[in-house]
This record gives structure tokens, sequence and C-alpha cells, in this order.
């Protein structure tokens, strides 16, 4: 396979300035007409042949200007299309046949439960079509669609519908236009007997667009909550960044398979069922956020991706990471911040730090690839949305709007890079963000050593920071990189003191931002009156490692008195890994340290506290969090650990735990608001705890919560603490009455799946491989693998790492499986392979032996060829 680099990009030779397609949808096929106003790019080197994108395509035919292209004109390569002359203007039909009935891959024109739909980024259009597949080609489309009439009632493609009939057979068309530019990645067509959903949204400008959603009839009661967010997505980009939607109409459609969440497709967004569709009693408190941020995110990229788009795929984080970012504020403002930076940045710490330290290292804006869909990463977006988040903090919020304006209005219909964006701030703070760059050039994750010094005769305090960004592959020498360092220093009593950085100073700020730019630099505060605790890397203001040797004591002091709630909650984890690891390969007896039965103690019984946050800061640190951050993991032994201080503190709770567990069973309508989200959180959090020690009356608390509840967030959270208790007859009579009540509603049916293969109980491989019998699961349906497979290999990490090495084992199998069918949906499923240098020598070398099993299979996509081939070498 080849790698594609960044420094070859080269512009494009010819452009397409008006698409004109028409579709006829048969059962046995497809046939797309194709008609491409091209001209000569006069950017380019004169004189380059036409090359189009395609795959997968029978060719039917080929006209210039109307006229045949005779065969010796042309030239059918293995990735497309070639023509050695043409002039410098000129019209190409082209007229291919495809079968989305058997596109199992679901990239470009395919069929889910009885409805053709699309999937084009980031190369499915050439499935569909010979065309310049790339971002930088931006055209007008025309789309007519013609499907029968009564298999296909609704027919839908980008824009305004121009034009309907009918036609002979019992076939009707729709005619689509859309007035924008687009690259081909954002075209999209449905075509289904689905009902429709309709709202309004009258924009700031005093516009009235048409908001539609289409579902199966079985899901129209299922609509409601997106609608309600996309309205309120809407109206925070006017208020926010100034942005208002463009077209008449806005259009949500929801398909049950689907490589991934959503996709953006201008006017037409097109959804996963499992990011889109939720009703009380069947989608948890987790789906309705999830459903109201991915809503969001995709009307955002109207603006931050399509209006202004990506002038090649190393700058997929141009779009990705910024519009996570604006999603992530969103959410923040709509929920609780302080929740919705817990949840970013344990994301971040646990998943893409891993990644930043793996063999698939890649910097926000990646150099080189083999295939763009393994770059779809938490790099380009998570830590991408964190680079964003730190031009806000380093800008502040006035002159980050400008540059927000700014950048929307120099690049308006324009297909641009990270360097472009980058400079809109720039020009409009007269901020200098050179070294800032870095960030988007140098992978891995910088890690932030920090020492202080107190002197009491001078009431100086003195941090000294030193920074370095490990290699990563292909990277060995790093620079120091521009690092936004919130601080905060906390005296005695708990109040944060003044943070004077030169004496005598009036009105210092509480809170600061120090800008790290040397390999070490030194702070000194004035007039501290007393030694303080130190409360580093507030709000989590850079995604950077932070090593500083607190004490136990420190750190339950930053637990409770820490006015940045990140840090209060952060404080907590930093205390638990701590007793977490003291306690790894010790004695089973060993005892948990006091003083965190203490600190849960208070958590649990302190009605005052913010029960968002404590509701979170009684999650301990996951299993992967603990694995990432071990030189060399031994899992059964962090699993050990840490189930023995689970166990221990649920002993010594028990009565707080119930207590907290009676005092937030509150009934009454469900409401997906923050403070019902925390209630219930914190309920189901207990309950878990009581039952993980066979507490009697914690299972029949349980049983009659999972008989009696209202709403799927309890539903589940009861049948989640069954399923790990060790009570066998509940948990199978559990499972049996949830999918006799939920069978039909495939989105509940993945969360059963998903409660069972991430079970932490032993032994739960053979019920994996048992699922994978059940009639309910479907390997052409992502959802199902993902809520077996991934679930079982990303969450169960005690059964999958079993040190017989049967969970590697039996990854490598169906990945193997999938790649011929899926090969993106299998090449995302090798993830928990890549870091087998990271772990104990036993299960280092069963990983290695399942990826090299994987490598020797001939023939290998080109998705799952990169992953492995990269982390084996
Ligand atoms: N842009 C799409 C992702 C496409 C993934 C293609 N392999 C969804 C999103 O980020 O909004
Ligand atoms: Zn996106």
């Amino acid at each position: 396979p080849r790698t594609i680099y960044l420094k070859d990009y080269k512009v494009p030779p010819y452009l397409v300035d008006h698409v004109d397609l028409r579709f006829e949808l048969f059962e046995e096929g497809t046939r797309v007409y194709n008609s491409m106003e091209i001209r000569r790019n006069p950017d380019a080197d004169p004189g380059q042949p036409l090359e189009l994108d395609g795959e997968g395509l029978e060719l039917e035919g080929l006209t210039v200007n109307g006229l045949p292209l005779a065969p010796s004109d042309f030239e059918v390569t293995s990735g497309g299309l070639r023509i050695e002359k043409v002039s410098d203007a000129f019209t190409l039909g082209v007229v291919t046949w495809i079968l989305p009935q058997d596109n199992t891959r679901l990239e470009g024109l395919y069929k889910s439960s009885g409805m053709f739909c699309t999937q084009c980024e980031a190369e499915g259009f050439r499935w569909i079509t010979y065309f310049p597949d790339r971002p930088d080609i931006m055209a007008r489309f025309r789309t007519r669609v013609e499907a029968d009439k009564a298999r296909y009632p609704i027919l839908l493609s980008n824009g305004n519908d121009v034009d309907r009939g009918d036609l002979e057979d019992g076939r009707h068309f729709v005619t689509w236009e859309d007035p924008f530019p687009k690259p081909c990645y954002l075209f999209a067509l449905v075509a289904g007997d689905l009902v429709e959903k309709r709202d309004r949204f009258k924009t700031q400008s005093g516009r009235d667009i048409d908001l539609r959603m289409y579902v199966e009839p079985r899901n129209a009661a299922k609509c409601d909550h997106a609608l309600d967010s996309l309205k309120r997505a809407m109206r925070w980009d006017e208020q926010i960044y100034g942005r208002e939607y463009d077209l008449d109409i806005f259009m949500i459609v929801a398909v049950d398979d689907f490589n991934m969440g959503a996709m953006e497709n201008k006017g037409l967004n097109i959804f996963n069922s499992s990011c889109v569709l939720a009703s009380a009693d069947t989608a948890t408190d987790a789906a309705f956020q999830r459903i109201e941020a991915i809503v969001a995110h995709e009307y955002f990229h109207n603006w931050s991706g399509n209006r202004v788009t990506c002038r090649d795929w190393f700058q997929l984080s141009l779009k990705e990471g910024f519009t996570v970012f604006r999603d992530s504020q969103f959410s923040s403002d709509m929920g609780s911040p302080t929740v919705k930076r817990i949840e970013d940045a344990t994301l971040l710490r646990t998943a893409q730090f891993a990644e930043d330290s793996g063999p698939m290292a890649h910097p926000v804006r990646p150099d080189s690839y083999i295939e763009i869909s393994n770059f779809y990463t938490l790099t380009v977006y998570e830590k991408g949305a964190e680079v964003v988040r730190m031009i806000h903090t380093l800008l502040g919020e006035a002159d980050f709007r400008k540059g927000s304006d700014l950048y929307f209005e120099r690049h308006d219909g324009q297909a641009v890079t990270t360097d472009d964006f980058v400079k809109a701030m720039e020009d409009a703070s007269g901020r200098d963000l050179s070294q800032f760059r870095l960030w988007y050039q140098q992978a891995g994750t910088p890690v932030v050593d920090v020492t202080d010094h107190y002197d009491e005769q001078a009431r100086t305090y003195t941090l000294t920071l030193s920074q370095h960004v490990p290699p990563t592959p292909g990277q060995s020498e790093k620079q120091p990189q521009h690092i936004p360092f919130a601080v905060g220093l906390i005296g005695e009593r708990g109040a944060d003191l003044p943070l004077k950085l030169e004496a005598g100073a009036s009105d210092a700020p509480r809170n600061r931002v120090l800008e790290l730019t040397g390999a070490e630099q030194t702070f000194v505060f004035h007039d501290v009156a007393e030694r303080p605790v130190p409360s580093l890397l507030r709000g989590f203001s850079a995604p950077v490692k932070v090593r500083y040797p607190w004490s136990r004591d420190q750190l339950l002091f930053l637990m409770s008195h820490d006015s940045d709630g990140f840090n209060r909650w952060d404080a907590g984890q930093r205390l638990a890994v701590d007793v977490i690891q003291s306690m790894l390969g010790q004695p089973q007896e060993q005892t948990v340290d006091p003083r965190l039965v203490t600190a849960f103690r208070q958590l649990l019984s302190d009605t005052d506290l913010d029960l968002a946050l404590v509701a979170k800061m009684l999650h301990l640190p996951s299993e992967a969090y603990l694995i990432e951050l071990s030189d060399v993991a031994d899992v059964q032994a962090i699993h050990s650990a840490r189930t023995r201080v689970l166990n221990q503190l649920a002993l010594e709770l028990q009565d707080e735990l119930l207590a907290c567990y009676l005092r937030n069973r509150e009934d009454g309508d469900y409401e997906p608001t923050p403070e019902a989200i925390a209630r219930r959180s914190l309920k189901n959090t207990a309950l878990g705890w009581l039952l993980h020690i066979n507490e009697e009356e914690a299972r029949l608390m349980a049983l009659k919560q999972f008989e009696s509840a209202t709403n799927m967030t309890d539903q589940a959270g009861a049948l989640r603490s069954l399923v790990n208790s060790d009570f066998e007859a509940d948990r199978s009579k559990a499972l049996d009455a949830f999918y006799e009540r939920f069978s039909d509603d495939p989105q509940v049916v993945e969360q059963w799946f998903s409660i069972q293969a991430g079970s932490p109980r032993a032994g739960t491989l053979p019920a994996v491989e048992a699922l994978l019998e059940h009639p309910a699961f479907d390997w052409k349906n992502p959802n199902k693998i993902r809520s077996v497979i991934g679930a079982f290999a990303g969450q169960n990490l005690a059964n999958f790492h079993a040190e017989d090495c049967s969970g590697y084992r039996f990854l490598a199998r169906h990945i193997l499986a999938l790649d011929s069918t899926n090969p993106q949906i299998a090449a995302r499923l090798v993830a928990p392979l890549t870091r087998w240098r990271n772990y104990g020598e036993v299960y280092r070398e069963g990983m290695r032996a399942a990826l090299e099993q994987i490598q020797a299979r001939p023939d290998l996509s080109k998705d799952v060829y990169e992953v492995v081939h990269k982390s084996l070498k």
C-alpha cells in the first residue's frame, strides 16, 4: 500500500464547477448519470492529464461535450480513470452501474434496513461515480433521484427540492439543488419509506427554517430530543459565534447501519440511529447527552467544515478539532461546565494519551497516511479541540471571537489549512502564535515537571516548570511547546491567595494562566504570607501530564478546598490512583489508606456539595486509565488492586451508600436535566457498589428498581448492577426479562449486549462468544459489533487481557473475518492490541502474536494493514 504525504500536496489540475447527477435506484443495482462542468485550473501546471477517482464501478458510458470517447482516448486504472488530452473547459459525462445492496463497507451508496443512504467522507464518493474525490474541489450539485414510489416514497439529497413528479412503472423522482459549492464528501442521498417529523426555527435575521427529521415508522416517537437539541444548537451558534443557518431546509435522517456516529452532509445530516433516537424508556442519560452533543456537532459543521472546508485530509482537524471545541462549549453551556470538563479530560487522559504514546501516534495535523479513515482519531478530534481551546485561553473570549469571525469571513467558500485558522486568530488578536503551531506539528503528550520553593523570610513562592515532549514514531527530537498553564495557590485556611508576579502589586488575581514556552521556566509569586498548596493546571488548561510530588494530605486538602472544581476532582483521582498503585501486588488483606475512606465518606454524606461533581468524584479511576499510567501494565494486578479498593470502600461505607441511594431515589417524570442526571448517577453508583459486596438489601433494591424503573437509566443501571453481581439467578432472570421487553428495539438490544460483554465477572469470554450467535446479533451492523466485540475488548479489560491470551485470539479472528466485509470497522477493532509494548510479558507476547496472525493474511485492506503494520514496526 502507498503512503500519501502532506509535503506532496499539489493544487488540482482541473476544477469542477457544476455537477449534475441522476440516480436510477433499482433493487438489482443503481445507475448513476454524472455530468461535470470541468475547466483547467489557472493556478496549476498546464498540460496535465485529467484523472478521476473511482472504485468498484462498472463504467457504462463516457462522453466529452456529449460525444462518446473512443476506448483509446481514456484508460481505466486500478483506482480511477485517466484521460490524457482534454481541452481547457468541457462537459464530461459518466454513466456507472453500482450495487448498493451488496455494499457491506458502508461507504458510498448502500442499503440499510430497506433504505438507500450514502456516506462519502472521506473518500466514499469515488464508490458512486468517477470524480476528483478530494476536498479542495468544490462544485455546485444538482441531483435527481428516481425510484419506485411505493417502496421509496421519500427521496432526499442536499439543498432545496426544486422539482418532483411521477414516472412510468410506479416510479417517481425528486430533484434537489444545492446552491452552495461543496466538496463531494458532503454529498448525500437518502431514499426510503420514512416518516417525517417537522419543526421550525426562526433565525436571528428572521428567516424561517424548515426542520425535518426522517426515521423509520417504528421510531416516530423518538425524535423530540434530537429536534429540541437542534434548535438549541442553532440558537447557540447565533449567540456565541454569530453563525446563522444558510439553507431553507435542514434535514436529519436516522439509519441503523452506520460506521460512525453521524455525518454533516450539507443540509442533510445522516445519523447512526443510536446517536439521534431517544425516549425516556429506551435511552439512558448518557445517550440523551450524547445525542444533544452530536446533533450540535454536526450542525456546527455547517460553518466549521462545510462553508469553510479542508484543503486536504491532513487538515482534518481544521474542521474536527474546531467543531469538537464548539460542541464542548455548547454542552458546557447546556449543563455543568465542570462535569463536561471532567468528562473531556478523562477521555483525553485515558485514550488520547494512550494513542499519543503508542505506535499510531501522529500530530494533530498528520504528515502522512496510508488510509485516511484511520486518522479519524482522538488526536485529530479531541486533542485538536484542546489545541483550539488553548488558543481561546491565550486570546480570551473577545479576541477569540474576533478571530473566528475573521476566519469565517476570510475563508467562506474555500478549502483551507489549519495554518490559515491560526493565522486568522493571530491577525485578529495581534498575538504571535508561531511557537504555538508546534501543537499541530509535534505528536506526543508534553510532560510538565513542577518543583516549588517557599521562602518564609522573603515571603516568596517559586514555581519551576520544565517540559519535555517524548519521542514518537518518525519524530525523535522535539522542541518546547507553548503551554497555557493555569494555577492557583491555596492558603492554610483553604482560600485562594492573590497571585502577585511583582512585589507590592495590588488587585492581584487568584487565578493565573502562566505561559510556559521554554524548556524550563521559573515563576516567583510575591507577598505570599504562608506556605501554599499549589493547584496546578486548573481546568486542565492544556493537554499535558503534570508531575508534582503531592503528599496524600495535600491531595485531601485540595479535594475539599480547591475553588477549581476540576482540580478538586483531579485531586481525588490522584489520591485514588496513588492508593490503588500502592496496593498493586500486595496481599489480599492489605488495607486501604483510611484517609481515602474518610474522604469518600465525606463525599457521600455532605449534602451541600454539588451533586454532579460528587457523582463524578465517586468514580474510581478506570482500569484503562491505570493501565495508561503504568510503564509496564500488569492488567490482572491492576484489576485486582482496584477491585480490592472498591470492595473495602463499599464495605466500610455501606450505611452511607445506602443513605445516598435512598436520598437520591427520586420519582416523578423523567427529565434529562444536569441535576436529575447527577441524582441518578449517584444512586446507581451507590447501588453498584452495594451489589459489589453482595449486600442482600441491595439485591432487593436492585430487583425492585429493575422492575419499577420508569426510565432506561434506572432500568439499565439496575440490570448492570445485577449482571456484575454474584447473584446468578437474578442475573439471568433480569437479562431475560429485559430482552423480552425490548427485543424489537435495536438501540436497547445494543445496550443489553454491551452490559453483558462489558461485565468484569470472571469467565465472560464464552458468554461473549454466545452473544455472537444470538439471533439479534448481525455481522453487517457496526453497532452490534461495537456493542459485543468492541465492549469486550475496550471495556472488559480483565477478561480481554486474560493470561491465557484467549481474548487476543478471539479479537484477531474476528478482525480477520470483518476485514473483507467492513475494513473501517475491522481497523478500529485493532486499537486494543496496538500498545502491546506497554504490557507485562505474557500480555505483550500474546498481543504481538495476535497482530502477527493478522499481518500474515494476504490481501489485507489498507485500513487494517496500516494499523497492524505500524504497530509491529
Ligand atoms: N465528519 C464525520 C466523520 C466521517 C468519518 C469518515 N470515516 C462525522 C463528524 O466528525 O462529524
Ligand atoms: Zn465532526
